[in-house]
């Protein structure tokens, strides 16, 4: 289980500049990541702005990271969708292109009982021979993973993990606490990795790693090494880099790719409904790309 400790980034939709899907921007993402020393990538999930993509551009995400990066690092595919059928067929394509594991968030819009929501994790966990890993981001779907759902889940060998995405720390901690040995936590909320490290995550799937990963993998060097006063250090000054990320007019991951820009790597801008960075805050972004830089 190796394979899915340290940073892992949340991989970003790659847009042409008409906003269609863009397969050579999708492979410069992929390997400009991969250069840097991450530890894996999970795709298709949030930042992969997945809620506003159809299966088809969903599929060829999958299958243009595969292309590039097959064998070279651990490829978790995010496969939550509307209904369990495009998530089953999401899950077997992912399979087949040779992902390492299926993650999916549970099911949106309604509020279904928790039954329903066992089933759906149960029939994609049933779909292939993959591993998987429930995504808890509570704030998102108005679902909070259970201990007793997660116990029951637990019964099925191909449950390995959950990403935890649900702010208090704590819920880390009753996680592992719940499961066996083996069982993998991913710290979720990126501005509190070196504390969800500390109360027992083995390691993070982020959406803000990717604009920033030498700091991740620098918090975690530290944090591995036991020096917590120096990962403290570094996780101050993700937290700003965070905050402004997030204070600029659009979206956060409008932010982001603007910064990709600069960085020389253009994956575009983001979807509809997302905004994209309007008027004289685009000024700021260069400050912004200056502070990563420091
Ligand atoms: C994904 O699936 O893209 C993620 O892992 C992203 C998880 C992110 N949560 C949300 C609500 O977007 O990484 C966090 C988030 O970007 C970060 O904590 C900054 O707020």
């Amino acid at each position: 289980l190796d394979k899915y400790k340290g940073i892992i980034p949340a991989f970003y939709a790659c847009y042409d500049e008409a906003g269609e899907i863009s397969p050579e921007r999708i492979k410069a993402l992929a390997i400009h990541l991969y250069e840097k020393g991450v530890q894996g990538l999970y795709v298709g999930g949030s930042s992969g702005e997945c809620i506003y993509q159809n299966l088809e551009e969903r599929k060829a995400t999958l299958k243009y990271v595969a292309e590039s990066l097959k064998g070279q690092l651990t490829l978790i595919a995010h496969v939550g969708a509307p209904s369990t059928k495009e998530s089953v067929e999401l899950a077997k394509y992912a399979e087949e292109l040779g992902y390492d594991a299926l993650s999916a968030i549970p099911p949106i819009y309604f509020q279904l009982p928790e039954s329903a929501i066992e089933k759906y994790w149960t029939e994609i966990m049933d779909s292939t021979d993959l591993p998987f890993i429930i995504y808890n981001i509570p704030q998102s779907t108005g679902y909070n993973l259970s201990i007793n759902l997660l116990k029951k889940l637990l019964q099925n060998d191909k449950l390995i993990g959950v990403k935890n995405s649900s702010m208090p720390v704590m819920d880390i901690e009753r996680f592992k606490a719940a499961a066996h040995d083996d069982f993998i936590v991913f710290n979720g909320p990126d501005e509190q990795y070196v504390s969800g490290r500390l109360i027992g995550a083995d390691s993070g799937i982020g959406g803000t790693y990717g604009v920033m990963p030498e700091l991740f993998l620098k918090a975690e060097e530290f944090v591995s090494a036991g020096d917590f006063s120096e990962a403290r250090k570094i996780q101050h000054d993700i937290n700003d880099i965070i905050m402004t990320l997030c204070s600029l007019n659009g979206s956060m991951y409008s932010v982001i790719k603007e910064i990709y820009k600069l960085k020389g790597v253009n994956i575009g801008s983001v979807r509809g409904p997302l905004e994209p960075v309007s008027g004289d805050d685009i000024e700021k972004v260069e400050g912004i790309k200056t502070r990563i830089d420091e």
